[in-house]
């Protein structure tokens, strides 16, 4: 039998690009050099460059296993139902009274990625305005996931690469020109990849442009507890959308702030105008969710559950979390400290003025690849640097190397 050589019914398939930043650990991992270092996709390691297992998560884990109550049977639809209403406590606030008024319907969905992909077909099929802004730059997945998702993807005005920080006046007016009832896509926090954020003043003013206009906000919180090392005040944005009675999306993910990538945990919470409407929207995102995977998996989630519903795994989990927000924001100050070392030319006040996970450097595309190739340092073509893969002991190399990038790459 002809195996080799014959033809594929395939053979018109062409072969794709790498994914711009999930590509980027692809090649790390092809890479020899005992000196590599991945800064692309945004994974905390700590200060020996390794993954972190939470302890919470630990133990979490380890009660799970001994209790032989617990069984592998389907989870609903919608997921567990435990995990989801800590889920809106945790974004929403404990007290928050659209909860008690049962007018948020939240549902598990597979981490940040698929609670926005759920949502974004549940908008596609029963919202009129099926255009979505989007801020530029953004997560470079949002476009694709929206897309597909059947809505239209527009671009607001976010940041400015003059001044390294928001193009407020930018934005609001992309923002007053859109269509009345357009969906707009918010970065909760820590804004992936600029690290630039609204103040809360800023965000007062955004969410009355918003309700004025009668726009449709949606929030991806991807790094709730990673910005500020605060879980709620990392959560405000949201909170002060929701306290004015208006409606909006969340789609939240455990990835980072719990450090569980992997077991694809997240969750998406829409906030309706009364429980009748949050009853019916239900109804509905189970019709989205049972021919695209059916019901979620059940091990992430009911770790979550627990660390949220115990009083003292959760106060275990926001030290450890602080713990990982805080030695970001000291991988900042030494990054800037031995940039300043090294007399490299510019500004680089940005470096610790940026919030949360990234580091928008500034370097350009030329500058990053020079970086690869000589210094063995990975990171997105965009000059996004992952802060939570520093470490103390690689920040000299990093900036040895952005050091050569400015003075020898135009
Ligand atoms: N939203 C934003 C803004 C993100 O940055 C990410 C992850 C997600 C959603 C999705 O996360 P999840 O599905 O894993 O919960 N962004 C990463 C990883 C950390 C990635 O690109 O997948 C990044 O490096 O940008």
């Amino acid at each position: 039998m002809e195996s080799q050589g014959s033809c594929s019914v395939f053979d018109h398939v062409v072969r794709a690009p790498e994914d711009p930043i999930l590509g980027v650990t692809v090649a790390y991992n092809k890479d020899q050099s005992p000196i590599k270092l991945n800064l692309g996709v945004g994974a905390y390691r700590t200060e020996e460059g390794k993954p972190l297992v939470l302890n919470v998560v630990r133990q979490a884990e380890q009660t799970l296993v001994n209790d032989k109550s617990r069984v592998k049977e389907y989870l609903p639809i919608v997921g567990l139902a435990e995990f989801n209403k800590q889920s809106a406590k945790l974004i929403f606030g404990s007290d928050s009274p659209a909860i008690q008024e049962n007018r948020v319907t939240t549902v598990q969905c597979l981490s940040g990625t698929g609670s926005l992909r759920v949502g974004g077909e549940f908008l596609a099929w029963h919202y009129l305005e099926r255009t979505i802004y989007i801020p530029v730059p953004t997560w470079g997945n949002h476009p694709k996931v929206f897309t597909l998702a059947g809505l239209s993807v527009k671009t607001y005005r976010y940041y400015d690469p003059a001044t390294r920080g928001l193009d407020f006046q930018g934005m609001l007016e992309d923002l007053n020109s859109a269509p009345a009832g357009a969906i707009v896509l918010l970065h909760a926090c820590a804004h992936n990849p600029t690290g630039v954020d609204p103040t809360l003043e800023q965000w007062e003013q955004i969410r009355q442009l918003i309700r004025l206009k009668g726009l449709l906000p949606f929030f991806d919180s991807a790094y709730q507890g990673f910005a500020s090392g605060s879980l709620d005040s990392d959560a405000q944005s949201v909170r002060i959308f929701v306290a004015d009675g208006g409606e909006c999306l969340v789609a939240q993910s455990y990835a980072k702030n719990m450090g569980l990538y992997g077991e694809r945990v997240g969750a998406l919470s829409i906030v309706c105008k009364n429980a009748d409407v949050a009853g019916r929207v239900e109804s509905q995102l189970k019709l989205v969710i049972r021919p695209m995977y059916s019901n979620p998996p059940i091990h992430g989630a009911s770790i979550v559950a627990m660390i949220l519903r115990d009083r003292d795994m959760y106060n275990e989990w926001t030290i450890e979390l602080k713990g990982m927000a805080d030695r970001i924001i000291s991988m900042r100050h030494q990054l800037f400290e031995a940039l300043l070392a090294r007399g490299t030319p510019g500004d680089w006040s940005h470096i610790i003025k940026q919030i949360g996970m990234f580091t928008f450097t500034g370097l350009n595309s030329e500058q990053v690849a020079f970086m690869t190739r000589e210094y063995h340092i990975y990171m997105t073509s965009d000059g996004r640097i992952s802060m939570a893969g520093l470490s103390s002991t690689t920040v000299p190399h990093l900036a040895d190397a952005i050091h050569a990038a400015v003075t020898r790459v135009a």
